[in-house]
């Protein structure tokens, strides 16, 4: 087997691009055959992201031999990928680059796997009326492409980026079901993985068969020595299930990099053949429909020694490259970050860092998530303040996506620097709010469970939000009701500051953990699964009956969804403010130019003299867009775990 370091690409000079690629004979050619509006739409947008593009690829592969020849090929595939859309997608396109804030009307998301949701991808068709009624107008599907043999960390270790997951449908049910929510108003986000791959795909297998094309699709460190030398500086992600970043290969008497589990090999995109398979991927699926792309675990894209080879600057340079070709082949597509990071490194995930320019759409504000799990343990919004006032302004057209719970564990040590900020003594609370969420410590309402956390080392929480708030644990109506508070509140959290909001599937039915029977035949043993439950029709059934909780937290959900469609200041982009109300255990926020949103996470309930809060030196006015009630501001009383939408208008 040929010896290959993991390439740690030198900065290469930077020169002038070759505008001779632009536009050259064949690309030209290729062009004219297409109808004459087509061609014209592709002229315009190739040469407005063509020195972006090359900028960013060379870059990353301008040392690597051959590379204008390489870029021809990519641009060509583009083209040709471009040409393939169909009528009603190359439309699509075109509204949206007319409206390109068009994502930030408004919108509201939900996530689920399709099989648990819906069994298949055409049964996820059958529940549109499900998703109409939330007035979901995004839906986020887990993995669904052909994984490896399981376990295969719930689908995301791709063995086939070209085939569907045969249990969950064809290439056809993928079109049709996309087809079937375009008119319903809901835009597809399809996960895409793109760090890693199965140790089944293809690519793998060929590599381990000694093809060294493919060898060099992925990591190799040779001895043991080397291994310890990056592990020195790297984190570990499973560290109790898959510990360490490398896996010995026998047959390659080497170790390749995993950073998840050992059956899903890092990609490596040092490599330019990578990236354009990578992008050829995503540019087929766009054509079929596909409106937004989750892109997993972005962070870890780049290794370089020395460093805990994560938000590399190549990352970025990867997804802005991403993000042109996009703009070439399918603009109405989003592309949205998973980079579970500190809030101080995810604005270069918008294009803000030391290379600017347009990146991802969207990106999940996982502090913002998880501190509102540590402020309903702690009953105190201190943290919640801290990361809100850490939290930049983001360029146009891009957005926040907030959530209170999704497939994965919450991970508490996004939160780090902003308890640092606060002293020496303070990573205590995550630990603390681990344990309170895992139903450890005295009075605890929560029934959830610690995931790969050690007593030294705190990680992350796993549990459906209902078990999280207390539903489970509920023995009295009293204590019923407050679950149902808890739970609404940190909706109404999520869906006040985000941009794009996110429902994890069950949470609107308050729906509870998976029970210790089904855990015990799901495959492998993650502890995420506890949250990945079926969707229960029983619980469907009860939607409407408001004597449930079931009914409580899904009318809930449906008032609030419809609040911020009807007051679209209530989605108004732009910095959040964050009010002094004068209590810890109230979390005040500014939205646009008249909204203001209440939270109470204490089991208290509270006076609130918003008249001063507000610095207003005339007459306030507050309108309740949920309850069309006019509190009075100067004596607002915030049950316990109440959750305020008002809208605040002076008069002179
Ligand atoms: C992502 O997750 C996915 O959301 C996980 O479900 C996958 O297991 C993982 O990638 C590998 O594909 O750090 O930024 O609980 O938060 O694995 C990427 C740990 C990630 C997850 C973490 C995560």
């Amino acid at each position: 087997m040929p010896c290959m370091p993991v390439i740690d690409s030198v900065a290469p000079d930077f020169t002038a691009p070759s505008t001779s690629l632009f536009m050259s004979p064949s690309l030209r050619a290729l062009l004219n055959t297409l109808a004459p509006e087509r061609r014209a739409a592709l002229e315009r947008r190739l040469s407005a992201q063509f020195d972006t593009l090359h900028d960013r690829l060379f870059r990353l592969y301008g040392h690597t031999h051959g590379f204008d020849a390489w870029l021809e090929q990519l641009l060509s595939q583009t083209l040709q990928l471009a040409s393939q859309r169909t009528a009603d997608l190359g439309q699509l396109d075109l509204n949206r680059e007319e409206n390109p804030d068009w994502h930030q009307a408004a919108m509201l998301g939900y996530c689920a796997y399709a099989d648990k949701f819906a069994g298949s991808l055409r049964g996820v068709a059958q529940r549109i009326p499900h998703l109409h009624e939330l007035g979901v107008t995004y839906l986020h599907l887990l993995p669904f492409l052909k994984a490896g043999t399981p376990p295969n960390d719930g689908g995301f270790a791709v063995a086939s980026y070209e085939d569907i997951e045969p249990a969950l449908g064809t290439g056809a049910d993928l079109q049709d079901l996309t087809r079937q929510l375009r008119s319903a108003g809901i835009s597809l986000c399809s996960d895409f993985v793109l760090n890693h791959v199965s140790h089944e795909h293809a690519w793998a297998k060929k590599a381990l068969a000694g093809d060294p094309h493919y060898q060099a699709y992925f990591h190799w460190v040779h001895s043991p020595e080397q291994v310890s030398t990056w592990e020195q500086s790297l984190p570990q992600i499973f560290p109790q299930t898959a510990p360490g970043n490398f896996t010995y290969i026998p047959a390659q008497k080497a170790w390749t990099w995993t950073t998840f589990y050992p059956y899903q090999w890092d990609l490596n995109y040092a490599n330019p053949a990578v990236f354009a398979e990578v992008a050829q991927a995503l540019l087929k699926l766009s054509n079929q429909g596909v409106e937004s792309f989750r892109l997993d675990s972005t962070a870890f894209l780049w290794k370089r020694i020395g460093t805990h080879c994560l938000n590399q600057p190549e990352v970025h340079w990867i997804l802005q490259a991403i993000r042109s070709l996009m703009a070439i082949a399918a603009p109405g597509v989003l592309l949205k970050a998973e980079a579970i990071m500190p809030t101080r490194d995810l604005p270069p995930y918008f294009g803000l860092g030391e290379t600017r320019g347009p990146e991802c759409h969207l990106a999940y504000h996982a502090s913002l998530m998880s501190a509102s799990w540590v402020a309903l343990a702690e009953q105190k919004v201190q943290i919640i303040q801290d990361v809100l006032a850490n939290t930049p302004a983001l360029p146009d057209g891009a957005s926040w996506m907030s959530y209170v719970r999704c497939h994965d564990d919450i991970g508490w040590n996004v939160l780090r620097p902003e308890l640092d900020l606060r002293g020496p003594d303070q990573r205590e609370r995550l630990l603390k709010a681990a344990q309170f969420f895992a139903g450890e410590s005295p009075g605890s309402y929560a029934r959830g469970a610690s995931f790969q956390s050690s007593p030294l080392s705190v990680h992350g929480t796993n549990g459906m939000a209902s078990a999280l708030v207390g539903l489970a644990s509920a023995q009295t109506p009293m204590q019923q009701a407050l679950a149902v508070d808890r739970l609404v509140l940190m909706y109404s959290l999520a869906l006040f500051v985000g941009g794009l909001p996110l429902i994890y599937m069950g949470d609107e039915l308050a729906l509870g953990n998976v029970s210790p029977a089904d855990m015990a035949t799901r495959l492998g043993t993650d502890g995420r699964e506890l949250h990945r439950p079926v969707f229960d029709e029983s619980a469907f059934a009860l939607r409407h009956d408001l004597s449930t909780p079931q009914g409580q937290v899904f009318a809930a959900l449906c008032d609030l969804s419809r609040a911020r469609r009807e007051h679209p200041d209530l989605c108004a982009p732009g910095a959040l403010t964050v009010l002094n109300l004068g209590h810890d255990t109230v979390l005040g926020v500014r939205r646009g130019q008249r909204s203001l949103g209440l939270f109470n996470f204490s089991a208290e309930p509270v006076s609130l003299n918003l008249h001063q809060a507000l610095e207003a030196s005339q007459a306030v006015t507050l309108t309740d867009v949920l309850h069309s009630e006019q509190p009075c501001p100067d004596t607002l009383v915030l049950p316990p775990y109440a959750a305020r939408w008002l809208e605040t208008s002076t008069e002179g």
